[in-house]
This record gives structure tokens, sequence and C-alpha cells, in this order.
């Protein structure tokens, strides 16, 4: 049973990779989504979607078996314990923080390499710099007329 912790905005690529590799360490994966308080009052991120569409998208990935509420920095100990994990998986930009969890419970903790060029940031920060994204040749552009 493996467990991660994420807000999960923007849903891209780059999580669904944590996601699967994730998945492949267990045959049950637990995602604990960061609610819209924790993001504004602990990570003073201010997410696109609300948890509830950030849910909605996570429960659609065929990786994820089930979702549950992350409301604070503290709850990781308890949950580990409630859902019985086995492995907590983070991306590698959290390295060594987390490894207070195996002393005090004694389950694995993996960071995974995270996947480079990607994050909610950068897509934000290339859609506001108005950079035209995709470039159209003039035959795509005639069909879609
Ligand atoms: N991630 C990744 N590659 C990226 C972007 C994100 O592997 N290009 C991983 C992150 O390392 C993290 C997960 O996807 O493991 C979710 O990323 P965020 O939503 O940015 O999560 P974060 O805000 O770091 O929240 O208590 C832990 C926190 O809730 C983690």
């Amino acid at each position: 049973r493996i467990i991660t912790y994420g807000t999960f905005d923007m849903l891209h690529y780059g999580h669904i990779n944590l996601l699967r590799r994730a998945k492949k360490m267990g045959d049950y994966l637990i995602v604990a989504l960061s609610t819209d308080e924790f993001n504004w009052n602990s990570k003073h991120k201010k997410t696109y979607f609300t948890y509830d569409k950030r849910k909605q998208l996570l429960e659609a990935i065929r990786y994820v078996d089930l979702v549950i509420p992350e409301k604070n920095w503290d709850q990781k100990v308890n949950d580990m314990k409630l859902y019985q994990i086995d492995t907590f998986v983070m991306g590698d930009d959290w390295t060594g923080k987390f490894d207070y969890l195996s002393e005090k419970t004694g389950i694995k903790v993996v960071y995974l390499p995270r996947t480079p060029e990607i994050s909610t940031t950068q897509i934000k920060k290339d859609l506001n710099s108005r950079k035209p994204v995709l470039k159209h040749d003039s035959s795509t552009s005639k069909r879609e007329r």
C-alpha cells in the first residue's frame, strides 16, 4: 500500500509520471490531496482548480485508488497507521524532508526523480508571457477554418 501527497494543480504529465511510478511499487495507491485551505494557509499556493476539481481529475487516473484530503503538515504519521501504508513516495524536490516517517512508523520512504521542465508554475508563466506556445502551419489553420 503506497501513499503520496501533493497539490496536483493543473494536472500534467509530470504528476502522471510520479503517480505511475508510485503505483508500480505496490498494488494500492492513495493520494493525499492538499485542500484549498492548506494550500493557501500553509503552502501559500493559490490553485487554479478547487479541491473538488483536482480530486475529480485524480480519481480519473487509472493508477489512483483513493484520494483523501491533506489538511496539514502533521497528519502523515497518523495517515501511515490509519491506511496501513507500506511505502511513502514523493518527488525528489522533497529528498530528506520525510525521512522521519520511516523512523517513526517503520514504513519505506522513497523519493523519485522529478520530471524535468514541467511544473504548474512554468505553465502559468508561459501562458502569461503570451508566447505562441503552439506553432500552426498554414494547412492546419486552413483545415480548422
Ligand atoms: N512532480 C514531479 N515532477 C514534476 C512536478 C511535480 O515528479 N515536474 C511531483 C512532485 O515532486 C510531487 C508531486 O508531483 O511529489 C505533486 O507535486 P505538487 O502538487 O507540486 O506537490 P507539492 O506542492 O510539492 O506538495 O506534504 C507534501 C506536499 O503536499 C507536497
